[in-house]
């Protein structure tokens, strides 16, 4: 970060100040975990709100402050007013005002200066201050650097709880390939405020309904090969999330399983959302492979290099055809 950056930063951050922290939607611990590290980082000296555009996992219920977080789509009258009144708004861990959703244009309307603190690529820029950086491992690491160059005496074991959390979520516990010595750095540091290692990891990981293992069970059996491609990918159906009561949340992680093979560089899970008449696709990848450039050229989305997301408003069996003639030409096309 540079200089010019602090500057502005200091000008817009005097106290006393209305502030708001946004995640993008269906926030996962790195997004919730910024933005509740920069909660009890500003709150006392101002007015600090968290508004999620929407609902997010109970999984995340354990971070300190939780429980304080505003859901726009169950509060919109007093998330709007707060809105309205922000000094500064925060967007955490996202790139695109597209993906606070409903608020983003309450946002795009706003007098507040706009702080952005991200590690997605090609970021859009609606932000008066762009904090950005698609080679950090997450944002809480970069929340952690921020809060180091503002006031490092401030950092408590609430803030060290949360940002540890979403640097050990985005990172694969410090095995992705964005892990940095300043990512272990800043890992190793913040345990230095008490963080809890194995109870965060217990929260994250263990924590689970039995019908989850079981939608897990059916997402591992539909696992299927493309021959003679070095890429896996599976289906989640809507009978299957409503035999095993899915929740928001409950299909985290499951294409990782697919990487697990030897061999396999590309895995792929679509999760089949009848109610919004659409599917919703999880890319993952190793080495060369930049399923960030696939996801957007062919299925509206976009992501990391080796994390992405999608869409598809084509029927499941439609979809996994044409993701099928779709990867065997992009593949063709860039890595033949
Ligand atoms: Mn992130």
């Amino acid at each position: 970060m540079n200089e010019k950056i602090l500057n502005n930063i200091s000008d817009v951050l005097s106290n006393n100040k209305n502030i708001i922290l946004i995640p993008h939607s269906s926030p996962d611990a790195d997004a919730l975990g910024s933005c509740l590290g920069l909660y009890h980082f500003f709150k006392g000296e101002n007015n600090v709100s968290i508004i999620s555009p929407n609902e997010y996992t109970d999984i995340l219920n354990f971070l300190p402050g939780s429980e304080s977080v505003i859901v726009f789509d169950n509060e919109k009258e007093k998330s709007t007013n707060l809105l309205r009144n922000a000094d500064v708004v925060f967007t955490l861990d996202f790139n695109s005002l597209s993906r606070a959703r409903n608020i983003s244009n309450l946002i795009s309307k706003s007098s507040a200066k706009i702080i952005m603190i991200d590690h997605h690529e090609n970021p859009d820029k609606y932000a008066d201050i762009m904090i950005s950086d698609s080679k950090m491992s997450s944002t809480c690491e970069m929340v952690y650097d921020f809060i180091c160059l503002l006031d490092k005496n401030k950092i408590n074991n609430k803030i060290a709880t949360c940002l540890y959390t979403g640097i050990v979520a985005d990172t694969g516990s410090f095995r992705y390939p964005s892990t940095t010595s300043k990512t272990l750095k800043a890992g190793s540091e913040l345990i230095n405020y008490g963080v809890n290692v194995t109870e965060i990891f217990e929260k994250l990981h263990n924590n689970f309904q039995f019908k989850r293992l079981k939608l897990l069970g059916a997402a591992i059996n539909n696992f299927k090969k493309i021959d003679g491609l070095p890429v896996l990918y599976s289906s989640i159906t809507d009978d299957d999330q409503k035999i095993n009561s899915f929740k928001k949340g409950d299909s985290e992680g499951f294409v990782n399983f697919g990487l697990s093979v030897t061999g396999i560089l590309c895995s792929v899970l679509f999760i089949e959302k009848k109610d919004e008449g659409l599917i919703k696709i999880s890319f993952r990848s190793k080495g060369d492979f930049k399923v960030n450039i696939f996801a957007s050229r062919y299925f509206s989305g976009g992501g990391h290099e080796h994390a992405s997301g999608g869409i598809s408003k084509l029927s499941l069996i439609e979809t996994e055809k044409k993701f099928i003639k779709d990867i065997k030409d992009h593949i063709k096309e860039n890595y033949e």
